[in-house]
């Protein structure tokens, strides 16, 4: 490739990142907020570590919008055949692992909005860690959580602010 054609490219980037905020590497950017996807299965408490290293946290959902955000990402990176079945949804950071039926997010913003299924949360068996469940016949249904056992495998959804 040219050189001074990667050289533009580079300087746009850097202009782009200066002006709207910068994502760390492997980070995709929506608004002012930086993602990482995983789709590698892991229990609940590995995932919250794993968004720690990056310097993130599970994501937290505080309205409709956040949800949305959270589940139209994740449905652009996965096959649609995944919509069906709750074990291929993903991690996010609310959890009652402190105090049983407590729920905060990992993050440590505030419990101010959910969107449970109808019946949960249970603890069924000792659920204490949160997830959609994917089950209804509509995008938003599919979002709605569950708790599930802490130790069930899943994807998971870090976030954190783009930097200026
Ligand atoms: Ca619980
Ligand atoms: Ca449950």
């Amino acid at each position: 490739m040219n050189s001074n054609f990667t050289i533009n490219l580079f300087l746009l980037a850097a202009i782009a990142c200066l002006s709207q905020g910068c994502c760390p590497d492997r980070f995709m950017k929506v608004g002012n907020r930086c993602y990482y996807y995983n789709s590698d299965k892991v229990d609940w408490h590995d995932a919250r570590h794993a968004c720690e290293r990056l310097g993130a946290h599970l994501v937290s959902i505080h309205n409709a919008e956040d949800s949305r955000e959270v589940y139209d990402l994740w449905k652009s990176l996965i096959d649609e055949s995944f919509l069906v079945g709750g074990q291929r949804t993903y991690w996010i950071g609310l959890h009652d692992v402190q105090n049983e039926n407590f729920f905060e997010w990992s993050d440590g913003t505030p419990m101010d909005y959910s969107m449970w299924c109808s019946g949960e949360p249970n603890n069924s068996g000792g659920e204490d860690c949160v997830s959609p469940l994917s089950r209804g016949s509509n995008d938003f249904d599919r979002q709605k959580w569950n708790d599930f056992d802490c130790g069930t495998r899943k994807p998971y959804f870090c976030r954190r602010s783009a930097t200026s």
